[in-house]
Protein backbone atom coordinates (compact mmCIF):
# COMPACT_ATOMS: atom_id res chain seq x y z
CA UNK A 1 0.00 0.00 0.00
CA UNK A 2 0.78 3.25 -0.71
CA UNK A 3 1.79 5.10 2.45
CA UNK A 4 0.63 8.54 1.48
CA UNK A 5 -2.67 7.17 0.96
CA UNK A 6 -3.40 6.36 4.50
CA UNK A 7 -5.83 8.05 6.12
CA UNK A 8 -5.18 8.06 10.62
CA UNK A 9 -8.08 6.43 12.84
CA UNK A 10 -10.27 4.67 9.61
CA UNK A 11 -10.55 0.96 10.10
CA UNK A 12 -8.04 -1.00 8.03
CA UNK A 13 -9.63 -4.00 6.14
CA UNK A 14 -9.09 -6.84 3.97
CA UNK A 15 -12.17 -8.17 1.55
CA UNK A 16 -12.71 -11.65 1.73
CA UNK A 17 -13.68 -13.15 -2.00
CA UNK A 18 -13.11 -10.76 -5.72
CA UNK A 19 -15.77 -11.11 -7.62
CA UNK A 20 -19.49 -8.88 -8.39
CA UNK A 21 -20.22 -8.87 -4.75
CA UNK A 22 -17.39 -8.01 -3.99
CA UNK A 23 -16.92 -4.73 -6.35
CA UNK A 24 -20.42 -3.51 -5.14
CA UNK A 25 -18.70 -3.82 -1.65
CA UNK A 26 -15.85 -1.89 -2.31
CA UNK A 27 -17.61 1.02 -4.05
CA UNK A 28 -19.61 1.70 -1.23
CA UNK A 29 -16.74 1.38 1.22
CA UNK A 30 -14.75 4.31 -1.58
CA UNK A 31 -18.34 6.03 -1.46
CA UNK A 32 -18.78 5.90 2.31
CA UNK A 33 -15.24 6.54 3.13
CA UNK A 34 -15.32 4.27 6.12
CA UNK A 35 -12.10 2.14 6.32
CA UNK A 36 -9.42 1.80 4.19
CA UNK A 37 -9.45 -1.06 1.86
CA UNK A 38 -6.17 -3.07 2.12
CA UNK A 39 -6.75 -6.16 -0.22
CA UNK A 40 -8.78 -8.84 -1.75
CA UNK A 41 -8.23 -12.16 -0.66
CA UNK A 42 -9.57 -14.66 -3.00
CA UNK A 43 -8.16 -18.71 -3.44
CA UNK A 44 -8.52 -17.71 -7.67
CA UNK A 45 -4.85 -18.33 -8.27
CA UNK A 46 -5.29 -16.54 -11.62
CA UNK A 47 -6.62 -13.12 -9.92
CA UNK A 48 -3.55 -12.87 -8.03
CA UNK A 49 -1.08 -9.74 -9.14
CA UNK A 50 -5.16 -8.44 -10.48
CA UNK A 51 -6.82 -4.94 -9.06
CA UNK A 52 -10.58 -5.57 -7.84
CA UNK A 53 -11.39 -2.07 -9.36
CA UNK A 54 -8.84 -0.16 -7.64
CA UNK A 55 -7.96 -3.10 -5.12
CA UNK A 56 -5.08 -5.35 -5.35
CA UNK A 57 -5.43 -9.26 -4.51
CA UNK A 58 -3.02 -9.98 -2.54
CA UNK A 59 -3.62 -13.98 -1.85
CA UNK A 60 -5.72 -16.67 -0.62
CA UNK A 61 -6.91 -17.03 2.88
CA UNK A 62 -4.27 -18.50 4.06
CA UNK A 63 -2.83 -15.07 4.59
CA UNK A 64 -5.77 -14.38 7.11
CA UNK A 65 -3.80 -15.34 10.08
CA UNK A 66 -1.68 -12.84 9.90
CA UNK A 67 -3.39 -10.16 9.20
CA UNK A 68 -4.06 -8.24 12.88
CA UNK A 69 -0.17 -8.48 13.24
CA UNK A 70 -0.29 -6.41 10.31
CA UNK A 71 -2.41 -4.42 11.52
CA UNK A 72 -5.31 -5.03 9.64
CA UNK A 73 -8.29 -4.36 12.04
CA UNK A 74 -11.77 -5.77 10.38
CA UNK A 75 -12.68 -8.05 7.72
CA UNK A 76 -15.97 -8.13 5.04
CA UNK A 77 -17.38 -11.01 3.52
CA UNK A 78 -17.13 -10.59 -0.11
CA UNK A 79 -18.93 -13.42 -1.02
CA UNK A 80 -22.60 -12.93 -2.53
CA UNK A 81 -23.84 -16.70 -1.92
CA UNK A 82 -26.75 -16.31 -4.21
CA UNK A 83 -28.89 -19.33 -2.40
CA UNK A 84 -26.51 -20.68 0.09
CA UNK A 85 -25.49 -18.76 2.56
CA UNK A 86 -22.84 -21.30 4.47
CA UNK A 87 -20.09 -19.94 2.55
CA UNK A 88 -20.79 -16.69 3.87
CA UNK A 89 -21.14 -18.04 7.52
CA UNK A 90 -17.99 -19.86 6.96
CA UNK A 91 -15.97 -17.00 5.97
CA UNK A 92 -17.40 -14.69 8.77
CA UNK A 93 -16.23 -17.32 11.34
CA UNK A 94 -13.03 -17.36 10.32
CA UNK A 95 -12.34 -13.69 9.74
CA UNK A 96 -13.43 -13.63 13.61
CA UNK A 97 -11.03 -16.19 14.52
CA UNK A 98 -8.35 -14.64 13.10
CA UNK A 99 -8.94 -11.63 15.88
CA UNK A 100 -10.24 -9.22 13.12
CA UNK A 101 -13.60 -7.58 13.39
CA UNK A 102 -16.57 -7.75 10.77
CA UNK A 103 -16.60 -4.27 8.95
CA UNK A 104 -20.22 -3.21 8.55
CA UNK A 105 -20.97 -1.30 4.74
CA UNK A 106 -23.21 1.16 4.52
CA UNK A 107 -23.65 2.99 1.20
CA UNK A 108 -24.45 6.75 1.87
CA UNK A 109 -27.93 6.00 0.04
CA UNK A 110 -28.81 3.49 2.22
CA UNK A 111 -32.05 4.54 4.54
CA UNK A 112 -31.61 3.27 7.52
CA UNK A 113 -33.61 3.91 11.09
CA UNK A 114 -31.82 5.18 13.92
CA UNK A 115 -34.29 3.04 15.29
CA UNK A 116 -33.13 -0.04 13.60
CA UNK A 117 -30.97 -2.53 15.10
CA UNK A 118 -27.84 -3.69 12.64
CA UNK A 119 -25.61 -6.63 14.03
CA UNK A 120 -21.91 -6.52 13.51
CA UNK A 121 -20.76 -7.21 9.31
CA UNK A 122 -23.98 -6.35 7.93
CA UNK A 123 -23.76 -4.79 4.44
CA UNK A 124 -26.31 -2.02 3.62
CA UNK A 125 -26.19 -1.62 0.18
CA UNK A 126 -27.32 1.29 -2.78
CA UNK A 127 -30.87 2.50 -2.31
CA UNK A 128 -32.46 -0.25 0.95
CA UNK A 129 -34.46 1.22 3.40
CA UNK A 130 -34.33 -0.62 7.13
CA UNK A 131 -37.28 0.76 9.07
CA UNK A 132 -37.50 2.01 12.81
CA UNK A 133 -37.31 -1.53 15.00
CA UNK A 134 -35.98 -3.59 12.26
CA UNK A 135 -33.46 -5.82 13.72
CA UNK A 136 -30.96 -7.70 11.71
CA UNK A 137 -28.37 -10.25 12.93
CA UNK A 138 -24.98 -10.11 12.01
CA UNK A 139 -23.20 -10.75 8.26
CA UNK A 140 -27.16 -9.90 6.87
CA UNK A 141 -26.88 -8.81 3.55
CA UNK A 142 -29.79 -5.97 2.42
CA UNK A 143 -28.99 -5.78 -0.99
CA UNK A 144 -29.36 -2.87 -3.24
CA UNK A 145 -32.96 -1.49 -3.48
CA UNK A 146 -34.52 -3.77 -1.12
CA UNK A 147 -36.77 -2.91 2.05
CA UNK A 148 -36.58 -3.98 5.55
CA UNK A 149 -39.96 -3.25 7.17
CA UNK A 150 -40.59 -1.46 10.61
CA UNK A 151 -40.44 -4.53 13.27
CA UNK A 152 -38.76 -7.66 10.86
CA UNK A 153 -36.33 -9.79 12.45
CA UNK A 154 -33.87 -10.90 9.81
CA UNK A 155 -31.40 -13.99 11.22
CA UNK A 156 -27.70 -13.95 11.12
CA UNK A 157 -25.76 -14.76 7.91
CA UNK A 158 -29.23 -14.30 5.89
CA UNK A 159 -29.45 -11.88 2.40
CA UNK A 160 -32.60 -10.28 1.66
CA UNK A 161 -31.51 -9.69 -2.46
CA UNK A 162 -31.80 -7.08 -4.93
CA UNK A 163 -34.89 -5.33 -4.63
CA UNK A 164 -36.40 -7.95 -1.99
CA UNK A 165 -39.47 -6.14 0.15
CA UNK A 166 -40.01 -7.89 3.36
CA UNK A 167 -43.29 -5.96 4.74
CA UNK A 168 -43.60 -5.37 8.54
CA UNK A 169 -43.07 -7.56 11.06
CA UNK A 170 -41.51 -10.66 8.66
CA UNK A 171 -38.88 -12.81 10.53
CA UNK A 172 -35.92 -14.22 8.37
CA UNK A 173 -34.19 -17.37 9.87
CA UNK A 174 -30.72 -17.77 10.26
CA UNK A 175 -28.81 -18.06 6.91
CA UNK A 176 -31.69 -18.06 4.91
CA UNK A 177 -32.11 -15.98 1.31
CA UNK A 178 -34.90 -14.32 -0.13
CA UNK A 179 -34.36 -13.92 -3.58
CA UNK A 180 -34.44 -10.99 -5.87
CA UNK A 181 -37.32 -9.22 -6.27
CA UNK A 182 -39.80 -11.54 -3.88
CA UNK A 183 -42.26 -9.74 -1.48
CA UNK A 184 -43.05 -11.49 1.63
CA UNK A 185 -46.37 -10.56 3.21
CA UNK A 186 -46.49 -8.91 6.75
CA UNK A 187 -46.11 -10.96 10.20
CA UNK A 188 -45.23 -13.94 8.06
CA UNK A 189 -42.28 -16.25 9.68
CA UNK A 190 -39.24 -17.59 6.67
CA UNK A 191 -37.27 -20.67 8.39
CA UNK A 192 -34.05 -20.90 8.76
CA UNK A 193 -31.83 -21.76 5.51
CA UNK A 194 -34.90 -21.31 3.67
CA UNK A 195 -34.89 -19.84 0.00
CA UNK A 196 -37.74 -17.57 -1.21
CA UNK A 197 -37.30 -17.68 -4.81
CA UNK A 198 -36.37 -14.68 -7.08
CA UNK A 199 -40.11 -12.57 -7.98
CA UNK A 200 -42.05 -14.86 -5.34
CA UNK A 201 -44.91 -13.47 -3.41
CA UNK A 202 -44.78 -15.13 0.63
CA UNK A 203 -48.46 -15.36 2.15
CA UNK A 204 -47.67 -18.23 3.95
CA UNK A 205 -45.05 -19.19 6.31
CA UNK A 206 -42.17 -21.09 5.22
CA UNK A 207 -40.38 -23.60 7.01
CA UNK A 208 -36.92 -24.17 7.73
CA UNK A 209 -34.78 -25.62 4.50
CA UNK A 210 -37.17 -25.31 2.34
CA UNK A 211 -37.49 -23.67 -0.98
CA UNK A 212 -40.65 -21.59 -2.47
CA UNK A 213 -41.05 -20.26 -5.84
CA UNK A 214 -43.96 -18.23 -7.63
CA UNK A 215 -47.07 -16.10 -7.17
CA UNK A 216 -48.73 -16.69 -4.48
CA UNK A 217 -45.18 -18.83 -3.50
CA UNK A 218 -45.27 -22.76 -3.16
CA UNK A 219 -42.88 -25.35 -1.70
CA UNK A 220 -40.83 -26.75 -4.62
CA UNK A 221 -38.50 -28.79 -2.71
O1 LIG B 1 -13.62 -19.42 0.52
C1 LIG B 1 -13.45 -18.43 -0.19
C2 LIG B 1 -14.03 -18.27 -1.48
N1 LIG B 1 -14.84 -19.06 -2.24
C3 LIG B 1 -15.04 -18.41 -3.41
N2 LIG B 1 -12.66 -17.40 0.25
C4 LIG B 1 -12.42 -16.26 -0.50
N3 LIG B 1 -11.63 -15.32 0.02
N4 LIG B 1 -12.98 -16.10 -1.73
C5 LIG B 1 -13.75 -17.08 -2.20
N5 LIG B 1 -14.37 -17.22 -3.39
C6 LIG B 1 -14.27 -16.23 -4.47
O2 LIG B 1 -15.41 -15.40 -4.45
C7 LIG B 1 -14.26 -16.85 -5.85
O3 LIG B 1 -12.98 -17.31 -6.21
C8 LIG B 1 -14.73 -15.67 -6.72
O4 LIG B 1 -13.67 -14.84 -7.14
C9 LIG B 1 -15.64 -14.89 -5.76
C10 LIG B 1 -17.13 -15.08 -6.09
O5 LIG B 1 -17.42 -14.29 -7.22
P1 LIG B 1 -18.78 -14.37 -8.03
O6 LIG B 1 -18.85 -13.16 -8.90
O7 LIG B 1 -18.89 -15.70 -8.66
O8 LIG B 1 -19.94 -14.34 -6.96
P2 LIG B 1 -20.28 -13.24 -5.85
O9 LIG B 1 -20.60 -14.01 -4.62
O10 LIG B 1 -19.25 -12.18 -5.78
O11 LIG B 1 -21.60 -12.56 -6.41
C11 LIG B 1 -22.80 -13.28 -6.52
O12 LIG B 1 -23.73 -12.85 -5.54
C12 LIG B 1 -24.11 -11.46 -5.66
C13 LIG B 1 -25.08 -11.16 -4.53
C14 LIG B 1 -23.31 -13.04 -7.93
O13 LIG B 1 -24.39 -13.89 -8.20
C15 LIG B 1 -23.73 -11.59 -8.09
O14 LIG B 1 -24.32 -11.40 -9.39
C16 LIG B 1 -24.73 -11.19 -7.01
N6 LIG B 1 -25.07 -9.78 -7.15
Amino acid sequence: MNPTTTMPNLPRCVILGGGGHARVLIDCIRESGLAEIEGVLDPDSSLRGQKILDVPVLGGDELLGGMAAGGITHFVVGLGGVGDNGPRKRLFELGCSCRLNPLTVRHPSAMLSRWADIGPGCQLLPGIIVNACAVLGKNVIVNSGAIVEHDCVVGDHAHIATGARLASTVQVGIGAHIGAGATVRQSIRIGEGAIVGAGAVVVKDVGPGVVVAGVPARPIR
